[in-house]
């Protein structure tokens, strides 16, 4: 079955992105409340979370109907398509309940089966409406915020590397994830801990981070991000893997992914088996 050019896949992804985020931010504006918990009380979710992604699935019903639906707050649908779009409609959850202006709507659409081991990333695109900042990419056409063409930062050692990371919804695990931040806090030049997967991401691809990884994302979470990261120059995947998954995601220069992956794996095996690997 033949499909749009990814860029006509790309203009619907960062319409709809764009559309999503002005509904996120004009509900903040107004006032955030938690609607319920999910895996742990930390692990909320807000009505504008639930709302942005009825929006999200709306407009692409209307305009992609034969095409799969995966996202953060909703059943998955299966298209017939082999398209499927891969929603998080307000990454950074929490950044977003407390007002922190770093929030975003990741759409991205890919090809195959709605898993990172095996999808074909076709387009993508993470709004910030916070800062007005609108991140894109389509497979083999680069990656850009707004009309500037985004590379990732190259030559970096990892002595001097600024690492992005963060921490997971159980409170076992975070202590686990903060474990291996504290062996790795004198490797690097520093860690930052963003509050959205999707903006660590789109921040490797413009150069505010030389690298980032984290364990245990969703697929929501780095499917458009990834790609736009992928279209910047950067390496991502795990380790020895050149797919992200739900287990680990690395995203850096492939010369300080190079170096980072032996590093990453020398603190796995240093700390205790994860509590929360799945
Ligand atoms: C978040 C990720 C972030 C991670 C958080 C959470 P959410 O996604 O973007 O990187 O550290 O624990 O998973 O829940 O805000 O969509």
């Amino acid at each position: 079955m033949t499909h749009p050019a990814p860029t006509g896949l790309l203009d619907l992804a960062r319409t709809i992105a764009l559309t999503a985020g002005a509904l996120a931010h004009r509900r903040r504006s107004e006032g955030v409340e938690i609607a319920a918990s999910k895996s742990s009380p930390e692990d909320i979710v807000t009505a504008a979370d639930r709302e942005v992604e009825l929006l999200i699935r709306g407009l692409l019903a209307d305009a992609r109907p034969n095409d799969g639906f995966y996202g953060e707050e909703s059943d998955a649908t299966s298209g017939t398509s082999g398209l499927t779009w891969v929603v998080d409609p307000i990454d950074g959850t929490v950044n977003y309940l407390y007002g922190i202006p770093f929030y975003a709507v990741s759409v991205a659409v890919v090809q195959g089966d709605p898993d990172p081991a095996t999808w074909n990333a076709l387009a993508g695109a993470v709004v910030n409406p916070a800062l007005g900042e609108v991140f894109t990419a389509s497979d083999g056409s680069g990656a850009w915020l707004g009309d500037k063409r985004l590379h990732v930062n190259h030559d970096v050692s990892l002595s001097l590397a600024l690492a992005g990371t963060g921490f997971g919804y159980e409170a076992t695990r975070r202590v686990w994830q903060a474990n291996v931040v504290g062996g790795l806090i004198g490797q690097v030049r520093d860690i930052r801990r963003i509050g959205s997967a999707a903006l660590d991401l789109c921040s490797v691809a413009c150069g505010r981070l030389d690298l980032y990884f984290e364990r245990g994302l969703n697929p929501w979470d780095h499917a458009a991000g990834a790609l736009i990261a992928r279209e910047a120059g950067a390496r991502v995947g795990a380790l020895q893997a050149d797919a992200e998954g739900r287990d680990l995601l690395i995203a850096a220069a492939p010369d300080l992914y190079a170096q980072f992956e032996p590093v990453l794996a020398g603190l796995f095996t240093r700390f205790p088996v994860d509590p929360q690997a799945r």
